[in-house]
C-alpha cells in the first residue's frame, strides 16, 4: 500500500436556521405582540490535532465532511439550537490548502490546534427583532445565512523520500555521505544528532531525499535516549532503508535487525505502510563465505526482505542501490 500523505476532501459547513415569525396568543388578548425567535447558528467544519495520527489514511474513502445546521428558532422568544460542529482529526504538520486557489489556510501543529475551515451560518432572525415604536406587529424575519462548502486539500509534509533505519555504528552517516550531497558526521556518538541530516540524491529525472536519522537504542517505544524523535521522524518518510553491520556475528547481526524492527512494532505509530529493504554494510571488510552466510540467514528468516550487501568505503553495491531506489520512488 503506498504511503497517504495527500487528501482531497469537500467540507460543508451548517446552514443558520431560520428565524420565526409569530405573535403571542393568550385568552382574552387578541393582538399579542410578535415572539419569534432567532434561528440557531450552523455547525463548524474544524481540522484539529490528533497527537495519535501520523498520516492521512484515516481520510482514505472518505470524501464529504458536514456539520449539523441550526434549527430554526419557534414561538414564545425560543433560540433554535446551534448546529454541532464537525472535526476532522489530523496529525501534526498537516497542511490545509484552498484546493481551487491553492492559498494556504493553515497548518495544524501541537501549538495550532485547531483550525475553522468551514464557517456556519448564522442563525436568521426572529419577527420580535422588528418590532418597533413604528410596527408593534412586524411579520418580518429573516432566513439563516447558507452554509459554506469548500473544497479543500491536506497535505502531510515528508521530511524525505528515504529514512536509514539502523543502530549506531551500522554506517548510515557514511552511506548517506557517498550516495548524496550531505556532510554527515561519520563515527560521532549516537545522539548527538538532534534533527535528521537530509541528503538528496539526484539522476536525471529525479530527485530523492533521504535522512539520516539519529541512531536508535532499545526502549525508544517506551522514551528512552533520544530513539523517539527518531521514530517519529522515520513515519514520516516513504521508504526505510535498513542497515545492519555486516562485520557483527551473524546471530548478533540478526538482533541487530529484531531490535530496530521491534521498537517499531511497538511504537504507537504504524509502520506496516512502509516498505522497509535492508543493506547489509562493510562488505569490504567480510570475508565471501561469510557474506553468503549472512545473506543467507536473513532471507532464510525473513524471504520477502529486499537485501543489499553495500560497502560505502569502496562504493561496492551502491550504484546498483541507487538505481534501484529511484526506480521505486
Ligand atoms: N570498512 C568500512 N567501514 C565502514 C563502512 N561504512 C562505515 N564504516 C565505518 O563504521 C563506523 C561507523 O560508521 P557511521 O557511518 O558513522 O555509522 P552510523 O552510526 O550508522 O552513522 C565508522 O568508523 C565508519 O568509517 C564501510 O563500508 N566499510
Ligand atoms: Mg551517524
Amino acid at each position: 500500500m503506498a504511503f497517504f500523505d495527500e487528501a482531497r476532501i469537500t467540507v460543508i459547513s451548517g446552514k443558520g436556521g431560520n428565524g420565526c415569525s409569530s405573535f403571542r396568543r393568550e385568552k382574552y388578548i387578541p393582538k399579542g405582540g410578535p415572539d419569534g425567535g432567532d434561528g440557531g447558528k450552523g455547525g463548524d467544519v474544524i481540522a484539529i490535532h490528533d497527537k495519535n495520527l501520523n498520516s492521512l489514511i484515516n481520510l482514505k474513502g472518505k470524501k464529504i465532511f458536514s456539520a449539523q445546521a441550526g434549527k430554526a428558532g419557534s414561538g414564545k422568544n425560543m433560540k433554535g439550537e446551534s448546529g454541532e460542529d464537525l472535526m476532522i482529526s489530523l496529525p501534526n504538520g498537516t497542511l490545509v490548502y484552498a484546493d481551487k486557489t491553492g492559498e494556504l489556510i493553515g497548518e495544524i501543529t501541537d501549538i495550532n490546534e485547531k483550525i475553522v475551515i468551514a464557517k456556519g451560518g448564522k442563525g436568521g432572525l426572529g419577527n420580535a427583532r422588528f418590532k418597533s415604536s413604528t410596527n408593534q406587529s412586524p411579520r418580518k424575519f429573516t432566513e439563516g445565512e447558507e452554509s459554506d462548502k469548500r473544497d479543500i486539500m491536506l497535505e502531510l509534509r515528508l521530511i524525505a523520500d528515504v529514512g536509514l533505519l539502523g543502530l549506531p555504528n551500522a554506517g548510515k552517516s557514511t552511506l548517506i555521505n557517498y550516495i548524496t550531497n550531505s556532510k554527515s558526521k561519520i563515527g560521532s556518538y549516537a545522539f548527538t544528532t538532534l534533527g535528521p541530516e537530509l541528503g538528496v540524491m539526484e539522476n536525471d529525472e529525479k530527485k530523492i531525499t533521504i535522512a539520516d536519522l539519529p541512531g536508535i537504542i532499545s526502549g525508544a517505544s517506551e522514551g528512552q535516549g533520544l530513539g523517539i524523535k527518531f521514530l517519529k521522524h522515520a513515519y514520516r518518510t516513504r521508504f526505510l532503508l535498513h542497515l545492519v553491520d555486516g562485520t557483527e556475528a551473524i546471530d548478533k547481526a540478526l538482533i541487530s535487525f529484531d531490535t530496530i524492527e521491534k521498537e517499531l512494532d511497538e511504537f504507537h505509530l504504524d509502520f506496516s505502510n512502509q516498505k522497509r529493504w535492508l543493506c547489509i554494510t562493510k562488505t569490504d571488510l567480510i570475508e565471501e563465505e561469510k557474506l553468503s552466510d549472512i545473506l543467507k540467514a536473513f532471507q532464510v528468516k525473513f524471504p520477502d526482505l529486499p537485501i543489499y550487501p553495500i560497502s560505502s568505503l569502496k562504493g561496492e553495491g551502491l550504484e546498483n542501490l541507487k538505481e534501484e531506489l529511484f526506480k521505486q520512488i
